[in-house]
C-alpha cells in the first residue's frame, strides 16, 4: 500500500533540517543524474534550496562511483543531496560524508538500505519506482515540503515521469506518486491532461514528420517513411500548411484529428497489425499551459526529449537552466543541442548501415537467444534446446546484478566447451574488454553507451576496445 503520508511526514522533518543548514549559510551540493529525470529532479531540489537562500551548487554526473565520491569529499561541502543516482554505494557515501548527505531516489535498494536515515526511496513508501514514482516526483515533493510556494515546480515532475517512460498506466497515463505531482500541476493551472493523439513532436513537427517519427506505437508502413506519409496525407486532402508554414498535430481541430486517424487506420489496415497501433495512438497528453505554443516545452514528452538531448550531448547546465525557467538564450541553446544530437545519432546509424563489414544481412532470419542466464545448467539447457545464442548477465534483470568476476568465469567456461555463440552483458567499457578477452563472442552494451555523457563517443570506444582484443587474439 502506498504510504504518501509517511513520505510527506519524512520530508517535513528532513526539509526543516536542510533549510536550517541553508539559513546558516552552509555550502550544499546537489548531485544528480544526466538524463532528463535527473536534470528535472536536480533542478527541483536546487530551486527549493536557492529560494530558501541557500549557498547551493548543482552537478550532473553519468554515474555515482568511488572516484566521484572521493572528489566530492575533497571539495568539502557541508551537505550533499543525491538525486536519481542508483545508490548502491551507501557504505562509501557514509565513509566519505559521515551522515552529511541525503539520497532521494526511485531505484530499488535492499530492504536494509532503504531503512537508512540518509535515504528517501520511493519503494520504501510502497510506490513502484519503475512505474509510479520518478526521481523528479520524489524531488518535487521534497521541494513542496520545504515550501508550499514550490508548487510551481510540479511540471518538472510530470516531465521527469514521461522521460523515464513511467506513463505506464491506462492510455499512457501517469499513476501513483507521479499522479500526485500531476494533480498539483493541474490544480495550479500549469498542466492540463487531455486524451489526444500521441504523435512524437506534436507541438513542433510538421504533421507528416510527426507521424513518420512516431515509433511508440510502431506504425507499420508509416514509421520512418516521411515522404510516403506526406503524399498519403496530401492525397487525403488534409490541410498540411498554414500560409507558408507547416501545421503541427497540436494545431488540428477535432474534425481534422478524426480525419488524420481515419487515413492512418486505412493505411495500417493495408499492412496488417494496425488495430493495436491505432489504440496506442490515443492517450494522455500533458500540456504545459504557460509555455509558448509550438515550442518543445509545451508538450511534456517533447520537453523530456529536449532534456535528454542536453544530457547526452554534455550540456547539462543548459538543461538545468531550462528546468529553472530560463528561456531565450538557454532555450535556444537547448534546441540547437537537440538538432545536433539528432544529426549525430543519424550519422552513427548511417555509418553502421553504410559499412558492410559492420553489419550482416540475413534476409528474414530470426535469431532466438536465451538470456539472463546465471547457472551453468541453465545455459547448457538453452544451448541444447537450440538457442541461437546464450546471454550471460542482464541489463535490468534480477537485483543484484551478476558480479563481473562471476560473469568472466561463466563466459570463459562456455567459450571453452560450447559452439553456440555467447553474448555477455557489459556494464562498462572496461567490462566489455575483459569479457571479450575471456572469450565472449559478443558483448551487449546498454547503459555503458546510452548513459554515457556522449553515447556516440562511448560506442566508438567500445568498438576500439573490441578491435584491440581481436587484434591481440589473432
Ligand atoms: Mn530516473
Amino acid at each position: 500500500m502506498p504510504d504518501l503520508e509517511g513520505l510527506l511526514g519524512r520530508y517535513e522533518s528532513l526539509s526543516k533540517d536542510i533549510l536550517k543548514l541553508a539559513s546558516d549559510g552552509r555550502k550544499v551540493i546537489v548531485v544528480t543524474h544526466v538524463d532528463a529525470d535527473g536534470l528535472a529532479s536536480g533542478s527541483a531540489v536546487f530551486a527549493a534550496l536557492t529560494r530558501a537562500g541557500a549557498n547551493v551548487t548543482v552537478r550532473c554526473v553519468p554515474d555515482l562511483d568511488p572516484k566521484l565520491i572521493g572528489e566530492l569529499a575533497s571539495q568539502r561541502y557541508d551537505f550533499h543531496i543525491f538525486t536519481d543516482l542508483a545508490s548502491t554505494l551507501l557504505a562509501e557515501l557514509e565513509d566519505a560524508f559521515d551522515g552529511r548527505f541525503l539520497v532521494i531516489d526511485h531505484h530499488q535498494l535492499s530492504e536494509q538500505d532503504m531503512q537508512k536515515p540518509t535515504v528517501v526511496n520511493a519503494w520504501r513508501y510502497g510506490y513502484d519506482g519503475g512505474r509510479e514514482a520518478c526521481s523528479a516526483s520524489m524531488a518535487y515533493l521534497f521541494a513542496r515540503a520545504a515550501s508550499p510556494s514550490n508548487r510551481d515546480l510540479a511540471p518538472l515532475a510530470v516531465v521527469g515521469a514521461v522521460a523515464d517512460r513511467q506513463d505506464a498506466g491506462p492510455n499512457r497515463s501517469l499513476t501513483g506518486l507521479n499522479r500526485v505531482s500531476l494533480e498539483d500541476a493541474q490544480s495550479a493551472g500549469l498542466v492540463t491532461a487531455s486524451k489526444d493523439l500521441l504523435f512524437t513532436g506534436r507541438e513542433t513537427r510538421p504533421i507528416h514528420e510527426a507521424v513518420a517519427l512516431t515509433s511508440t506505437p510502431y506504425l507499420p508502413g508509416l514509421t520512418g517513411s516521411k515522404d510516403l506519409v506526406l503524399s498519403t496525407l496530401h492525397q487525403a486532402g488534409l490541410r498540411l500548411k498554414d500560409g507558408g508554414s507547416w501545421r503541427t498535430i497540436s494545431s488540428l481541430d477535432s474534425a481534422e484529428k478524426g480525419k488524420l486517424t481515419e487515413v492512418i487506420a486505412a493505411n495500417l489496415g493495408a499492412t496488417g497489425g494496425g488495430a493495436d497501433a491505432l489504440n496506442g495512438l490515443v492517450g494522455e497528453v500533458y500540456t504545459l499551459e504557460f509555455e509558448d505554443a509550438f515550442t518543445p516545452l509545451r508538450d511534456a514528452r517533447e520537453f523530456a526529449t529536449l532534456l535528454n538531448a542536453c544530457g547526452r550531448m554534455g550540456v547539462t547546465g543548459t538543461g538545468v537552466s531550462v528546468c529553472l525557467g530560463e528561456r531565450s538564450e538557454a532555450l535556444n541553446s537547448a534546441m540547437r543541442t537537440l538538432a545536433e544530437y539528432r544529426v549525430s545519432l543519424n550519422r552513427s546509424i548511417q555509418g553502421l548501415v553504410d559499412d558492410p563489414s559492420r553489419m550482416e544481412r540475413h534476409g528474414t532470419l530470426v535469431i532466438v537467444g536465451a538470456g539472463g542466464l546465471r547457472m551453468r545448467d541453465e545455459a547448457m539447457t538453452a544451448g541444447e534446446k537450440g538457442a541461437d545464442y546464450v546471454m550471460f548477465g542482464e541489463a535490468r534483470g534480477a537485483a543484484p546484478p551478476m558480479a563481473l568476476e562471476l560473469l568472466l568465469e561463466r563466459v570463459g567456461w562456455w567459450a571453452e566447451i560450447c559452439e553456440t555463440p555467447c553474448v555477455a552483458y557489459a556494464a562498462s567499457i572496461e567490462a566489455a574488454r575483459r569479457l571479450a578477452e575471456a572469450g565472449a563472442d559478443f558483448v551487449a552494451v546498454d547503459a555503458a553507451v546510452w548513459d554515457a555523457a556522449s553515447p556516440v563517443d562511448a560506442a566508438r570506444d567500445v568498438q576500439a576496445v573490441l578491435a584491440e582484443v581481436a587484434a591481440e587474439a589473432s
